[in-house]
């Protein structure tokens, strides 16, 4: 046993360490300050091993910059959650079950997730054209953490996303391509488009995004001209929207404004969301509304104005570009 030699060395491992996290805190630290707390817990971390280790390892993490602020379903791994598809690749047509499973940091499938819009996942997938769209939600098997699903998918590259909370964790959107075999008509590049017609059903979408700028969207339903004033409750709320951007299919994050029972929102005609769009550009809309208990999808078109810059970190937006594929 030679415990003061032991300790002696690490207290050196430690000090070089702190040595190596003081120039960086220089380099990059934004105030002075940053550099004093890794300085007491340094210091005092010669009195203990355990708790030594642990802030000498933390120090540099600490200087990672976050990525909170790139948009959701660009990555598949994020926050240590990886997206896994059983398959790479999917036949055409109805009833194709997709199976696959959400990593967690220690590698293993996750089995706990908790319920947000009334599921515990949400999967959509959408033609990387635009010309198709799924909302649908798995099945989670708790003993293996693999989830399962029946699609139908018109041939063409999909985007498969999976919104969810992993229990403890933050809610995630993690997204993934998958090869849908069979004849490929690309669809031609459409323009703006603010009615949809679905199964006899017109909706029309009123509001403008902005690059920045919060924006609230009202989508009035309606049929042969009535409207339609008594939509039912989908995913906790009388309509779910689901907004993309065209180009890399960034997934947006889109909130209904009240909810079914609360004394003031009403069934229709009009269903009110608030998002706010981090750039320029085209985007693609998507609403699903029940009625007459059939839930139906109404797709739009949408420009947004505003400089075709990122709204705010357009440095490390480049930066992080690189590690997230
Ligand atoms: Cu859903």
């Amino acid at each position: 046993m030679n415990t003061p030699a032991k300790l002696t060395g690490f207290v050196a491992a430690v000090a070089a360490v702190f040595g190596i996290a003081l120039l960086v805190g220089a380099t990059v630290g934004p105030v002075e300050e940053q550099t004093e707390d890794p300085a007491v817990s340094a210091h005092d971390a010669g009195h203990g091993e355990d708790t030594a280790t642990g802030s000498a390892a933390e120090t540099p993490a600490a200087e990672t910059p976050a990525v909170e602020d790139i948009p959701g379903g660009l990555m598949t791994y994020r926050n240590g959650y990886t997206l896994a598809l059983a398959e790479k690749n999917l036949e055409s047509g109805e009833d194709r079950n997709l199976t696959f499973a959400i990593h967690g940091p220690d590698g293993a499938p996750v089995t706990d997730f908790d319920v947000t819009h009334d599921k515990e996942l949400h999967l959509i997938a959408v033609r990387r054209d635009f010309t198709g769209f799924q909302h649908v939600h798995p099945v989670l098997d708790e003993n293996t953490g693999i989830w399962s699903v029946d699609v139908d998918l018109t041939p063409g590259t999909w985007r498969v996303f999976t919104d969810f909370t992993p229990t403890g964790g933050e809610a995630l959107t993690l997204g993934t391509d998958l090869a849908v075999a069979g004849e490929f008509v690309p669809a031609p590049t459409e323009a703006d488009n603010r009615t949809a017609t679905v199964d006899g059903y017109e909706v029309t979408l009123d509001g403008d995004l902005s690059s920045g700028g919060d924006a609230m969207l009202t989508l009035t339903v309606s049929k042969d001209g009535q409207p339609i004033t008594d939509l039912q409750p989908y995913l906790g709320a009388y309509g779910h929207l689901v907004a993309l951007r065209g180009g890399d299919l960034a997934y947006l994050h889109v909130h209904p404004d009240g909810t079914p029972g609360d004394g003031t929102t009403r069934p229709g005609p009009e269903v009110v969301f608030h998002t706010s769009v981090p750039s320029a550009g085209t985007y693609h809309l998507y609403l699903d509304f029940q009625h007459d208990g059939v839930v139906r999808t109404a797709a739009f078109t949408l420009t947004a104005g505003g400089t075709g810059e990122v709204q705010s970190g357009s440095g490390a937006h480049g930066d992080h570009s690189h590690s997230g594929r």
